[in-house]
């Protein structure tokens, strides 16, 4: 923490024309469940499922955006913001993932891009932040190739209603956080509970990502087409047992973090053995050709970072995977929801792109970034978190890497899955009782922020 609440906290500017954005997600943010047609998600499901959410809180309402978007593109307009990523709700356009579409769904995003297009405000739209059609998920879900070409027939849907007006767009949120946490663990939705048969829930969601990139340009002259991967340093403690340590340590960074970005850079999987993946045990799953419509050229790559991971050889007895977690031995803070304060782990993850992929790593953007603090307007913790964590993203620059954004999570305070309204996020408190917004001290430090790289 700095010594002093009101003393500005230095931050490098970064190169001209950088970006700055915050983030949301539908299923977050929007509420109006069932309005206008929408059709039902894996997440309105699951938060109905006995002990799935803290509270039983769901988010039939969560912040009302869907009928206060406009007072929330206000406060855009008044941060300054030059983008705002957000995602489609699928199940609001293709009430049954696939076949008729809703056009009240699609007039909302409409309504929603016109209003920040107004402002002045680049709309940055995700196509999937985990809310898929239960209807989908009825059939398998993202076990099911077959979701992977509705997928590709959704973002051509989008794309073509506001294909004219959006150039930029993201195809999948956190594809190892949906893998692992809804089909792996079951702490997310659909809750299924596969462990190491969720990895072809993997390969489905990178070949839905590689149908929508096609579709989205298909339909969009010089569409730019993005990802949004989460990705993690991975860090052993110093008594690390070297050997069996670093082998650990190798098979942790091949589950979340090359698993994704392999093949939509290099069109190729790492080596998934410690797995028991083979190339001919996944011959059911990878056919001929996947790959090059994974791999087909990203505009840019997503980065969401919250912290490194400590790592270390698994548990004795077994637990089944090739790892175990730790925790770091370093004192460092931690956000509300218990995560490290680590900026020097978002340094070292972009530079370690960097050298990995060389000229094979596109333009980067922070499509995520930020911390869950205590309630309260006063939150000098998250604007010493964000101060640290856009220094971390100059020094990359300064390094070689070439990054284009940085995006906070988030605008708002919303919904944070299993933790439901008990984490929060935002620039700005939302009271979940009144819908009354009130913009943090942290919204007011990224407007001057904003207005002062610009200048
Ligand atoms: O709220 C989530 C978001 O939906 C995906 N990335 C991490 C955020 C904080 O947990």
């Amino acid at each position: 923490m700095s010594d002093s609440a009101s003393e500005p906290t230095p931050v490098p500017r970064l190169p001209a024309g950088f970006i700055w954005g915050a983030s949301t997600a539908a299923y977050q943010i929007e509420g109006a469940d069932g309005a206008d047609g929408k059709g039902v998600s894996i997440w309105d499901t699951f938060v109905r499922r006995p002990g799935a959410v803290r509270d039983g809180h769901t988010g039939e309402v969560a912040c009302d955006h869907y009928h206060r978007f406009s007072e929330d593109v206000a406060l855009m307009r008044r941060l300054g913001l030059d983008a705002y990523r957000f995602s489609i709700c699928w199940p609001r356009v293709l009430p049954a993932g696939a076949g008729r579409v809703e056009p009240r769904g699609l007039d909302f995003y409409d309504r929603l891009v016109d209003a920040l297009l107004g402002a002045g405000i680049e709309p940055l739209p995700t196509l999937f932040h985990w809310d898929l059609p239960q209807a989908l998920e009825d059939d398998g879900g993202w076990l099911n190739r077959e979701t992977a070409c509705r997928f590709g027939e959704f973002a051509a849907v989008a794309a073509e209603r506001l294909g004219d007006r959006v150039k930029r767009w993201i195809t999948l949120n956190e594809p190892f956080v949906h893998m692992s946490f809804g089909y792996g663990f079951g702490i997310h939705a659909p809750g299924r509970t596969l462990m190491l048969d969720a990895l072809p829930a993997a390969h489905h969601q990178l070949l839905g990502h590689g149908y929508a990139a096609s579709a989205l340009r298909a339909a969009v002259p010089g569409a730019q087409v993005l990802i949004a991967n989460n990705c993690t340093p991975v860090r052993l403690r110093s008594d690390a047992r070297r050997d069996a340590d670093l082998t650990a340590a190798s098979a942790y960074d091949t589950l979340h973090n090359r698993l994704f970005n392999d093949p939509v850079m290099l069109a190729s999987y790492p080596d998934l053995s410690a797995y028991g993946i083979s190339a001919s045990s996944w011959e059911g799953v990878v056919r001929d050709g996947d790959l090059t419509v994974i791999g087909q050229p990203l505009d840019g790559l997503g980065i969401n970072y919250y912290n490194p991971t400590w790592v270390t050889a698994p548990a004795d007895p077994p637990s089944g995977l090739p790892f175990g977690l730790a925790e770091p031995e370093e004192p460092y803070r931690r956000t509300l929801s218990g995560w490290p304060v680590v900026p020097d782990g978002l340094t070292e993850l972009l530079t370690g792109l960097k050298a990995r992929y060389g000229d094979a790593l596109p333009p980067v953007w922070i499509t995520e970034n930020g911390c869950s603090e205590p309630a309260g307007l006063q939150d000098q913790a998250r604007i010493d978190y964000l101060a640290a964590h856009i220094t971390a993203v100059a020094e990359a620059a300064d390094h070689g890497v070439d990054v284009r954004g940085y995006f906070t999570w988030s605008l708002l305070d919303n919904f944070e899955w299993a933790e439901g309204y008990h984490q929060r996020f935002g620039l700005v408190e939302v009271d979940f009782a009144t819908q009354l917004r009130s913009p943090r001290a942290s919204f007011e430090w990224y407007r001057q922020l904003i207005a002062s790289q610009r200048g």
